[in-house]
């Protein structure tokens, strides 16, 4: 039986073997955030040679790529990356997601935007067959903290204020429970239209491409 961490280890590794044939000296990669995304970096500092550079979506995925010797470029340095890699709190059968668990859904949703390919990578106890158990990180001005609160009650959310965190951006995050998320596109978009929202952590207008989940009988591509 692998462990969570060996499962991840392996995703990793495949995510690796999907990226390599995409390296070029011209090319800049996009790099996500979360423990399965810190091992793909890690693996791909042993490549760093390959390719130009990274985009990243977190000041902390942004510190280990450096460290590591993998040059970090400005998202405005540049137009668009042909791979974006990066984790998911939750994914379901269409390849929507609930990300933000690790704060840096706004960064993660920017780099995707410009990514050709998104490539989530995921343990199995990632897919579910309805999102909404893992609460939904939603980024949101200061000001806006209790009326976005309020807002989400309508759809049957409990919000509550991520404690002692605040984001790259300068903002909070309201985790939001009790949501059963039959229609993840559309609530995505009422959520995105409450003023003072930054970033819902729903990623089902735009979902990724292709999933790579790791089980205990190997790692299977999903798209
Ligand atoms: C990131 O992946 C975040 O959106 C999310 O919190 C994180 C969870 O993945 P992991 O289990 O790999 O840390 O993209």
């Amino acid at each position: 039986m692998l462990t969570q961490e060996e499962l991840k280890q392996k995703v990793a590794r495949a995510a690796l073997d999907y990226v390599l044939p995409l390296l070029a000296p011209d090319v800049v990669i996009g790099i996500g955030t979360g423990s399965t995304a810190n091992l793909f970096i890690d693996g791909l500092a042993a490549h760093k040679h390959l390719f130009k550079g990274a985009v990243s979506s977190s000041e902390r995925s942004s510190a280990r790529l450096t460290a590591l010797g993998i040059h970090v470029f400005d998202l405005n340095q540049i137009d668009r990356v042909p791979v974006y890699i990066d984790g998911a709190d939750e994914i379901d059968a269409g390849l929507n997601m609930i990300k933000g668990g690790g704060g840096a859904l706004t960064r993660e949703k920017i780099v995707a935007s410009v990514a050709d390919r998104f490539v989530c990578i995921v343990d199995e106890s990632k897919l579910v067959p309805c999102l909404g158990k893992f609460p939904l990180p939603i980024e949101v001005i200061p000001m806006a903290i209790a009326e976005v609160s309020r807002r989400v009650a309508r759809f049957g959310g409990t919000a509550a204020l991520r404690q002692g965190f605040t984001t790259d951006n300068g903002c909070q995050i309201l985790d939001v429970s009790g949501l059963r998320i039959e229609s993840p596109a559309e609530l995505e978009a009422q959520i995105n239209n409450i003023a003072g929202v930054v970033t819902c952590g729903l990623f089902a207008i735009a979902g990724a491409d292709v999933a790579l989940l790791s089980t205990q009988q190997g790692v299977q591509t999903l798209y």
